[in-house]
């Protein structure tokens, strides 16, 4: 009776899953915080750097609950200023905002009725970061996603993940599922309004993961739930497999969108929606000894290249025990949004292009088609043509091009066919934006 019961609803939660996902598909670039009482540790144990991503401290040094939730009487954050954040992300493009409610260790950043092990009772600091975050950034226009840990949770004694504090044997993990983590949930989507859940690791299994996911349909159907509601054993065979296009067949099934793992770009386009987590340095979660940054250079390319194969990309930051975004990440986003200012309509709202590229070039395109007017191809220029001419691949034998010119400045620029290639001529000798140049094509389908 259960499954006759649930059919209708999972129906429907897959059946409206293109129109929920429209907002998301068209947005491209979200900002991915990780903050917590991690950030007080910073990666430091015992006077050592502990090897490992910042935000897994505890488990990398077996911290037992008691000693680790004494960083709670640490966490004071006088700098903390959500509506500074919220500014930062208007002005460096972001259009959501993914933060971490509730991370593995347990630690709630929200004011929780089913436990005090939150930011609002067990803390010095004592205020709603969730809810003041939620709302400087709803403000901003930034739609707003809340990470959670639904399966690991290294403070309750039957969640997955702490063998160190508690007997394994002895964990009732349905206790935890049902009574605690969808609960907890469903409280943040009824306190907090958002348009994102964002699990991770993965549900043990299908029906965790469909239970789930019903609750929050139930809660609200516009909350778009990414693809580690799903269980982790999908992402075993892809490891063996190593096909993407594996995943996109297998890997969603209770969440909306694919996502892949971390820091992890696949070679080519991806048919379905998807989305990777990057870090900017090499933790999620503030170590104050990481100077391990990538440049902006690279991260804008890391950007166009996810979007040109279809994907959304979701960078991320970890704030300072202090409450200050880092300023290599403010430089980094600021210089982004800048560069988006002037080129984010080739990138918001476009798509891979259905030009058969081959991977070597120096450009990577993006797409949107129109119904009312010409097609609009945008050429990202990765590398820079020395002898002033672009030869773009294939591109005649889908479509006929009537203009070409350089999007930030209009400048016209003249074309000559060459086969099923476009070449472009005229470019000047040096790059005419220092990170990316980016010309616009403004292309009509051939008949097939
Ligand atoms: C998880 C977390 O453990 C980590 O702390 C961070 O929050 C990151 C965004 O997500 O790490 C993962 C999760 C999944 C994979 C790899 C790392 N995976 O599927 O390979």
């Amino acid at each position: 009776m259960l499954l006759l019961d649930n059919t209708g609803i999972i129906n429907e939660i897959l059946s409206s899953r293109k129109s929920r996902l429209q907002w998301w598909r068209e947005a491209r670039y979200g900002l991915f915080i990780h903050w917590g009482l991690y950030a007080v540790a910073g990666g430091v144990w015992n006077n050592s750097m502990i090897p490992g991503v910042g935000e897994w401290i505890m488990f990398m040094e077996k911290i037992p609950v008691k000693t680790y939730r004494e960083l709670a009487k640490l966490f004071n954050p006088v700098e903390f200023d959500p509506k500074e954040w919220a500014r930062i992300a208007k002005e460096s493009g972001f259009k959501y905002l993914v933060i971490t409610a509730k991370h593995h260790d347990g630690f709630c950043l929200f004011d929780s009725s089913l436990t005090n092990y939150n930011v609002v009772s067990s803390t010095p600091f004592g205020r709603d970061v969730i809810k003041e975050v939620t709302q400087a950034f709803k403000s901003e226009g930034i739609k707003v996603g809340f990470y959670y840990s639904q399966t690991l949770d290294w403070f309750h004694k039957d969640a997955l993940g702490n063998e160190w504090d508690y007997d394994p044997w002895s964990k009732n993990f349905r206790r935890y599922f049902y009574e605690y983590s969808i609960p907890q949930v469903i409280e943040l989507i009824k306190k907090y309004d958002p348009d994102i859940m964002w699990f991770d690791i993965g549900c043990p299994t299908h029906d965790y993961a469909r239970d789930l996911r019903i609750e929050i349909h139930k809660a609200n159907p516009n909350i778009i739930v990414n693809g580690r509601i799903d269980p982790w054993t999908i992402r075993y065979d892809f490891l063996i497999s190593k096909d993407f296009r594996y995943l996109c067949r297998r890997g969603i099934m209770f969440g909306d969108y694919l996502e892949l793992h971390d820091n992890t770009i696949p070679p080519y386009t991806l048919e379905c929606d998807w989305e990777v987590p990057i870090t900017h340095n090499g933790t999620w979660g503030w170590r104050s000894w990481d100077h391990e940054w990538r440049s902006t250079g690279k991260l804008l390319q890391t950007l166009i290249t996810v979007v040109s194969r279809n994907g959304n990309l979701l960078i991320n930051t970890g704030p300072t025990p202090t409450g200050k975004i880092p300023h290599e990440s403010l430089t980094m986003f600021l210089e982004i949004g800048s560069w988006l200012k002037k080129n984010g309509e080739s990138i918001y709202g476009t798509y891979a292009a259905p030009i058969d590229t081959p991977s070597s070039t120096i450009y990577k395109l993006t797409y949107r088609p129109c119904k009312s007017k010409e097609d609009e191809i945008y050429v990202h220029l990765i590398g820079w043509p020395w002898n002033g001419q672009l030869r773009i691949y294939n591109i005649l034998q889908k479509f006929d091009v009537g203009e070409a010119y350089v999007l930030e400045t209009m400048q016209a620029l003249n074309m000559k066919k060459s086969g099923n290639d476009l070449v472009i001529e005229g470019l000047p000798y040096s790059p005419i934006n220092r990170l990316v140049t980016v010309l616009k094509l403004e292309a009509q389908p051939k008949e097939v």
